[in-house]
């Protein structure tokens, strides 16, 4: 009886149209805290309190404080052998999509390009008056940063909870997952939608899902197979099976 890893291994031989969906698992192995696992990042902090418009409005130094630290956590860190995987895949593939609800812009810097980040990205900011948009990861000392074109106030580029994903980047996410006859879900608990879903729309659409992730997640049933281990052990096993 193959195992999922073979089974896996020998769906991507065959395979011409590849997606992954990747979450905060992804980059554990970088030294970035997931959100839910032991000591997430919102453990002890409520979502409502850092994540959402309105604890912005509310209060937007505290939010800014809360993503100054991401972005200096993101500075520090760097893409994981992972990260460095999907990029490898991405050339060996005719279609390789990444799309990531990861705000660390890891995937960018291992050297994914044909990737959407559902959920924006902690280098990125934009004024909330004129829209102006800045990319750096430049410590940020008065904060709120202020719009050096209009002196509004500068707000992460980031999807909080209770607002739309970006039409773009959503309908990219979702083609790719409808094409895909192979799609992996890389690090994530899948309890966050719409993302979450795009495992859905590709299971839907006839492809084979595999799971990378220790645990076991709400969606693991659907899935065609789990391989139960770190993504930055997984993924280089994966380019070694098919490339050697
Ligand atoms: C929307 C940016 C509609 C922030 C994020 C009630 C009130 C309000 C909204 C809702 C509600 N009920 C449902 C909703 C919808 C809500 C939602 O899904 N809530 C959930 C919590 C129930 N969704 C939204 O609000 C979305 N918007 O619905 O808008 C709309 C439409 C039109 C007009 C107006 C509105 C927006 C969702 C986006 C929220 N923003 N991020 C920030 O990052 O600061 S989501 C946040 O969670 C992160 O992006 C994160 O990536 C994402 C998902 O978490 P995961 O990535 O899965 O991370 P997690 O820690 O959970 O899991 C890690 C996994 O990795 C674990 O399984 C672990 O086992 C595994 N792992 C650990 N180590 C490794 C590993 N795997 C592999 N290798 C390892 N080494
Ligand atoms: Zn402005």
């Amino acid at each position: 009886m193959p195992s999922d890893f073979d089974r896996l291994v020998s769906a991507l031989r065959r395979a011409k149209r590849v997606s992954v969906l990747t979450g905060a698992g992804m980059s554990a192995e970088s030294g970035i805290a997931t959100f839910r696992g032991a000591g997430g990042l919102w453990e002890g902090r409520r979502v409502e309190e850092v994540a959402t418009p309105e604890a912005f409005s509310a209060d937007p130094v505290k939010v800014w404080r809360f993503y100054e630290g991401r972005r200096r956590a993101v500075k520090a860190a760097a893409p994981n052998p992972g990260h460095e995987a999907l990029a490898a895949l991405e050339a060996r593939f005719p279609a390789f999509h990444v799309a990531t609800q990861n705000v660390d812009g890891l995937h960018r810097r291992a050297g994914s390009r044909n990737l959407v980040e559902l959920h924006g990205c902690v280098e990125r900011r934009y004024c909330v008056v004129c829209r102006r948009t800045e990319e750096d990861l430049e410590p940020l000392d008065d904060l709120p940063p202020l719009c050096k074109g209009c002196g509004g106030m500068m707000r992460p580029d980031i999807v909080w909870f209770g607002e739309p994903l970006s039409v773009e980047a959503w309908e990219d996410a979702r083609q790719a997952a409808r094409e895909s006859e192979v799609y992996l879900v890389v690090g994530t608990s899948s309890q966050v939608y719409p993302a979450a879903g795009l495992a859905l729309v590709a299971a839907d659409a006839g492809a084979e899902v595999f799971e990378i992730n220790p645990e076991e997640t709400p969606l693991s049933p659907v899935f065609t197979g789990a391989i139960r281990e770190p993504s930055g052990k997984a993924l280089p096993r994966v380019v070694a099976a098919l490339f050697g």
